[in-house]
């Protein structure tokens, strides 16, 4: 691709699997000085007394490479054997942590303990681990993420992992969210970005999470933002993206569903080539569409993906730079 300018400053919006693809793939293109992540922890939850943060560590494997390679999360040649001698013993074993992994959360509530904040106890794991990125939570208050079930409020992991999104969501909320800042960190990355990318992440439970909390859409206010498609053919790459749609929408999942879920925040929206017969439908609702090749189930297409969609954001930005100048 042609070199993305250097002196451009990309803030991306990640969830887990999805989002860590995409920006694995741009940080292969942009120094730790032109990509920072913002990263969901509505998924946040404490299990068997340690605190658990899915996307932040997804993201944080991905970038440090040591990832699952076909799951996304969890450590790559992980072993189980906590988990085994647990489920042995009687106890739960539908989250499966592995034995490196666990090291994490074990560090983790050790630094919350001591009073570090998530923002610097991911600082801490990021370095550990060879990761100059930054990689920001969206906040650093407990904001967690409930389903509103038929069967009743499950917690976020209880409604994905343990029920395997099954029950139909009527509904969410955050636990939390009245008391739930974005850091100062989050806000200044934003404001110093170029622009802003939403990563291909569930629109409901990834992204919304970050964009409800209080300024953070001030921030991005004026700015270009620009997302990739989690929709690709009217499915989800990955779990529950296009059921949510239908189910709290009533509308199946579409390119143009997710044009509409975001609304006025985006100046332009990335779709898979797949979807290329929507373009120009879709160019009714945003500025900027482009279709493109956008499924990264390896590390060569994710940095080939990235580099074509961050062409397309460096040509939103040079328009609006000209369209205001
Ligand atoms: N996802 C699963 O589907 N099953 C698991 O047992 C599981 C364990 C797990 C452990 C640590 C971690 O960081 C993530 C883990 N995930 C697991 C993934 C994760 O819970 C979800 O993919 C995200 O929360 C959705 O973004």
């Amino acid at each position: 691709m042609e070199q993305f300018p250097s002196d451009l400053k990309i803030t991306a919006l990640a969830g887990g699997v999805g989002g860590s693809r995409l920006v694995r793939g741009m940080a292969e293109h942009l120094s730790p000085q032109q990509l920072t992540v913002v990263v969901n922890t509505g998924d946040d939850f404490v299990h068997f007394g340690l605190p658990i943060s899915p996307d932040l560590d997804t993201v944080l494997y991905n970038l440090a490479d040591v990832a699952q390679k076909v799951e996304g999360w969890g450590i790559q040649n992980d072993t189980h054997a906590c988990m085994t001698a647990l489920a042995n013993l009687g106890g739960d074993s539908w989250f499966r942590l592995g034995d490196r992994d666990l090291a994490t959360h074990l560090l983790r509530g050790e630094w919350l303990r001591e009073g570090l904040s998530l923002t610097e106890i991911t600082g801490r794991l990021a370095r550990a681990l060879g990761v100059y990125h930054a990689i920001l939570p969206m906040s650093d208050d407990p904001c967690r993420t409930l389903v509103e079930t038929d069967g009743g409020v499950l917690e976020f992991q209880h409604y994905f992992v343990k029920e395997r999104w099954q029950p139909v969501c009527r509904g969410l909320r955050w636990q939390g969210a009245e008391n739930a800042r974005p850091t100062p960190q989050v806000l200044a990355a934003l404001q110093e970005a170029d622009a802003v990318v939403v990563c291909p992440s569930n629109p409901f439970v990834s992204v919304d999470p970050i964009l409800n909390l209080p300024g953070v859409r001030q921030v991005m206010a004026g700015k270009p933002v620009v997302a990739m498609s989690p929709i690709i053919g009217g499915m989800a790459v990955k779990g529950p993206a296009a059921k949510m749609f239908l189910e709290l929408t009533g509308e199946p999942a579409s390119v143009e569903a997710v044009a509409a879920h975001y609304g006025d925040l985006l100046a332009g929206m990335a779709v898979d080539e797949v979807d290329d017969p929507l373009v120009e439908s879709l160019s009714r609702q945003l500025h900027y569409v482009r279709a493109m090749p956008t499924l990264m189930l390896n590390r060569e297409k994710q940095i080939e993906v990235a580099a074509d969609f961050l062409a397309f954001v460096a040509e939103i930005v040079a328009e609006e730079r000209t369209a205001r100048a």
